[in-house]
């Protein structure tokens, strides 16, 4: 990816940082990519993880790759270089995936983690919420969307306040930099079963695959 040919690709979301490439990546190379994804998550499965405290269930179940990955327990949100139930270190991030990071965002150090989200069921949705729990936030945030659409809302470093909001269909890519890094954002709702794409690729039951890669230290 030329860095003229994202500059065309990219449109403008009016909110500062927040940057947007719809259907960055075509048919092919969504579906190579869900085939690594879903070859990594048999060495590093799927789980459901429990928020802080009240240990209740996610709606949608996790993995990751990379250096580091970030769970969540009952004692909190962290970053930690093995899976939490199989305790084996985490898979490599697939190549595809990397450079992704290193088109979008060439002047960064490496993505340490590559969050894998698994919107499974209808149900399936996150949370208003900032990425805080890394040490350093000049790095963006890249993240993919692949399988079924999800309405994606963002807001801005408060919890309070105006939010936009943002349809994300499979092979979009987003980047949350600047004044957007640490904006407040989640994911209402995904329109299950519309594409089918995850469960011709390795993800019975479909769904919604989202990856987000992250600088931790
Ligand atoms: O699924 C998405 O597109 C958003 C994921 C997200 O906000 C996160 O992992 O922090």
């Amino acid at each position: 990816m030329t860095a003229k040919l994202l500059e065309k690709r990219e449109i403008p979301t009016g909110i500062d940082g927040f940057r947007l490439w719809p259907e960055l990546l075509d048919v092919a190379a969504q579906r190579a990519m869900l085939a690594e994804i879903a070859s990594m998550a048999e060495k590093a499965p799927f789980y459901r993880p429990v928020m802080p405290r009240t240990g209740r269930p996610f709606s949608i179940t996790m993995t990751n790759c990379g250096d580091l990955g970030w769970v969540s327990d009952k004692e909190g949100y962290r970053y930690q270089p093995a899976h939490p139930e199989t305790g084996t270190p985490w898979p490599a991030m697939p190549a595809a995936v990397r450079r992704v990071w290193d088109a979008l965002a060439p002047e960064a150090p490496s993505p340490q983690c590559c969050l894998v989200n698994w919107y499974l069921t209808e149900k399936a949705r996150m949370g208003l919420h900032q990425d805080r729990d890394e040490a350093d936030f000049t790095a963006p945030v890249v993240s993919i969307s692949l399988g079924d659409p999800a309405r994606f809302r963002i807001g801005g470093t408060t919890r309070k306040g105006k939010t936009h909001s943002v349809m994300l269909n499979s092979g979009d890519v987003m980047v949350l930099s600047g004044e957007s890094r640490l904006a407040f954002h989640g994911i209402d709702h995904v329109r299950f079963g519309a594409t089918g794409l995850l469960a011709e690729i390795g993800f019975p039951g479909g769904g919604r695959i989202n990856l987000t890669m992250r600088r931790v230290s």
